[in-house]
């Protein structure tokens, strides 16, 4: 067992206090969803049972992993605490909290969340979870970050054997609910001697005074429940007319709209658009803008942002708005809160204008240098080939045949696809981007373009995208009009939600060509510190989660079309055949 602080990570050290309680009161077996907020527990379980004291089980789809644990309790009358991250993915586990609730089965969420100071400000993957099973589960807990302040452990240790206790209640057993937060460094690596495992098997069921005893653990460290804030007021604020002189660039975020780009066209300043913004197009968009934000130069030189909508793919728009020297407005968008990084917003208007003003030259060569800057970086990191010949000289085609003869027999690349989606998107067609990395990918190397892309980002959840897929195509082709809905999904968001390719016999099939980029498990978090710092099989098993399911049986199984295309030429026809019915293009990817 770690001693306090030893791990280097708060965070870390009460992920093992907690389970190492919680095996100290009967529990055996744990369930473990992949997510990165969640890690400290992830990998604390994970080498919990590499030393022989607790039974793991790691499942992607958190309302199977809910169902698995019921499944266990019910047969051995023990809790499977189910580990989750934040955000959609804790509101999976609510079928089998209901359950539990109403059969009276023993069950443990534990939660991954946000800490306090990333609530309520559009942080990524954060909504309210402390209450979100309000009513259904018998014991709930909202707790406060660890900081490895002295007696935070022992609080923890009590809320651990309190849970176990409620849940198992003789007279009342049901569902309780852990909500942790957690605050970076999100964990560290822990080996623990297999003489500690062994004895922490031992149990110790103390089941006592359940519900007082929680009670007092939650007002220690733990913030109880009824403590949840309400949904926050929707005072959205003044419009405002933006005067000119100081350096700007209007951002845009997912759900900011076409607004957002006439903004900064009449204003004539940079547009910084993510692909999902519905504002990626225009004569002032940026695709760059990554690259350019870290620049002194450019990013360095910004004196006031506006942001539409909610950004949420990159870390540096975040950054700038929270520096102190860069005035920041925020416009109003729909959706639950405001966006509001670091707490750093100079204001929040409803909605914005440019007053009238005769650009100065300085100011044309501003956003005339961001534009340039972004097109030459786009330029020098582009993979893919032009797909028609850039003159109609004898030289230009016999060029233009051999990089095509060369690309038809390149393999494919996160980039390459994600270009060639896009590429192959019109603005009759709908194209859907599923949470992960590949729609990284589109938002850092798309050119402008003025075509409807959706993108649930509001929680960037990996579930429900093959359904939410099918629903645009279904809305879009109603009455005949709309193209190909594409989606570009990565291989766990697929299976995550594998049992939406069912479409029911008699039930409309619409023209669907659901691209899975398959790298064989979750790659985003090969690109987080965590990959570095913990050991290799664990880290593995509990957030890369490998899977090798056969995708071809699978659409198969479920009557779609199947396509696989493992290099360029073959992409290519892939996404410019005709698609008539619902269909998968598989594209393996190099992990
Ligand atoms: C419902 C839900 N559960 C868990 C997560 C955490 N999560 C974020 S990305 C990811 C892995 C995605 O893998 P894949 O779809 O294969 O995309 P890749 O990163 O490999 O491109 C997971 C599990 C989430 N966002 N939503
Ligand atoms: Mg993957």
């Amino acid at each position: 067992m770690p001693e306090a602080g030893r791990s280097g990570s708060p965070a870390t050290d009460a992920a093992f206090v907690l389970l190492e309680a919680l095996i100290d009161a009967g529990i055996r077996d744990v369930v473990v969803c992949p997510g990165s907020r969640s890690q400290a527990l992830a990998l604390a379980a994970a080498e919990l049972d590499r030393v022989g004291a607790l039974r793991l089980h790691v499942r992607l789809d958190e309302r199977g992993a809910g169902f698995l644990a019921l499944g266990m309790a019910r047969e051995s009358g023990v809790p499977a605490p189910v580990i989750t991250t934040s955000g959609t993915a804790v509101a999976n586990l609510h079928p089998a909290m209901l359950e539990a609730t109403h059969a009276g089965v023993p069950f443990i969420a534990l939660t991954a969340d946000r800490p306090e100071e990333l609530r309520g400000i559009r942080s990524n993957q954060t909504t309210r979870q402390a209450g979100i099973f309000a009513g259904s589960g018998r014991y709930e807990a909202d707790v406060a970050a660890p900081t490895g302040a002295d007696g935070e452990l022992e609080a923890i240790r009590r809320l651990a054997r309190d849970a176990v206790a409620v849940a198992t209640d003789a007279r009342d057993a049901g569902p309780v609910h852990l909500n942790l937060q957690y605050r970076e460094p999100l964990s560290a690596a822990v080996t623990l001697p297999a003489a500690a495992g062994e004895a922490a098997v031992t149990s110790s069921a103390e089941a006592a005074s359940a519900r007082t005893g929680s009670a007092e653990a939650a007002s220690e460290g733990a913030v109880d429940g009824s403590a949840i804030r309400p949904t926050s007021s929707r005072d959205i604020g003044e419009p405002v007319v933006l005067e000119h002189g100081p350096r700007t660039v209007v951002v845009a975020g997912s759900g900011a709209g076409e607004e957002a780009e006439a903004l900064a066209r009449a204003g004539g300043w940079p547009l910084l658009a993510e692909v999902v913004s519905g504002a990626h197009f225009g004569p002032n968009l940026v695709v760059a803008y990554r690259e350019l934000l870290d620049d002194a130069e450019f990013g360095g030189a910004v004196e006031r942002a506006i942001v539409f909508g909610t950004p949420s793919l990159s870390r540096q728009v975040p950054a700038l708005v929270r520096r102190g020297d860069v005035e920041t407005v925020v416009v109003h968008s729909a959706g639950a809160d405001r966006y509001d990084p670091g707490h750093a917003v100079d204001r929040f208007v409803s909605s914005a204008r440019v007053a009238d003003h005769e650009q100065t030259p300085d100011e044309r060569r501003w956003t005339g240098r961001w534009v340039t800057a972004s097109r030459r970086l786009l330029d020098e990191s582009r993979t893919t080939d032009p797909l028609v010949p850039l003159g109609s000289g004898v030289d230009a085609r016999r060029e233009f045949l051999a990089t095509e003869l060369a690309a038809a027999k390149r393999s494919i690349d996160r980039r390459m696809l994600a270009e060639a989606v896009w590429n192959a998107t019109w603005p009759h067609d709908r194209l859907v981007l599923g949470a992960s990395r590949l729609v990284r990918d589109v938002d850092r190397s798309a050119p402008g373009k003025r075509i409807t892309v959706h993108a649930n980002r509001g929680l960037a959840g990996i579930d429900g995208t093959v359904a939410t897929t099918l629903g645009v195509a279904l809305a879009s082709q109603g009455d005949g009009s709309a193209g190909i809905t594409r989606a570009l999904i990565g291989d766990l968001t697929l299976l995550h939600d594998a049992s939406s390719l069912l479409i029911g016999d008699g039930e409309t099939r619409p023209r669907v060509l659901l691209i899975v980029g398959n790298d064989g498990g979750g790659t985003i978090f090969d690109t987080l510190e965590v990959a570095a710092s913990a050991p290799r099989d664990a880290f593995d098993r509990v957030m890369f989660t490998p899977q090798s399911v056969d995708v071809a049986a699978l659409a198969a199984a479920y009557g779609w079309e199947y396509r696989r295309a493992e290099t360029q030429a073959r992409l290519i026809d892939a996404l410019t055949a005709s698609v008539t019915a619902p269909t998968i293009l598989e594209v393996p990817l190099q992990r």
